[in-house]
């Protein structure tokens, strides 16, 4: 079960003082969401996990694995996608 729970988890990669990140866990605070934080590294040359997922190097970056979001950027297409996916209108 706690496999199944992992796998299943929304992971937000972000950085510290990120206003994007802020906002995306501003949403997800207010849908009261649980996530796996990865904070990325402040040099753009050392977020290789970050490009693995999203193919860029930019935060926030989404990955929601229970409906096949594998890496997705743009803080404004994440907080449009929770609120599509997880909100009151679900
Ligand atoms: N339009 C993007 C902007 C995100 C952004 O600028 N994030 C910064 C950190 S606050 C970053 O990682 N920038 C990467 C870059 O400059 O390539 C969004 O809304 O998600």
């Amino acid at each position: 079960m706690a496999l199944l729970r992992s796998v299943m988890t929304l992971e937000l990669y972000e950085l510290e003082g990120c206003p994007y990140c802020a906002k995306v866990i501003k949403k997800l605070d207010e849908l009261d969401l649980e996530y796996e934080s990865h904070m990325v590294p402040r040099s753009h040359g050392d977020r290789t996990e970050v490009e693995e997922v999203s193919g860029q190097t930019g935060v926030p970056v989404l990955v929601d694995p229970e409906h096949g979001v594998e890496g997705m950027s743009e803080s404004d297409d994440i907080v449009a996608y929770l609120e599509e996916t997880y909100g009151a209108g679900a």
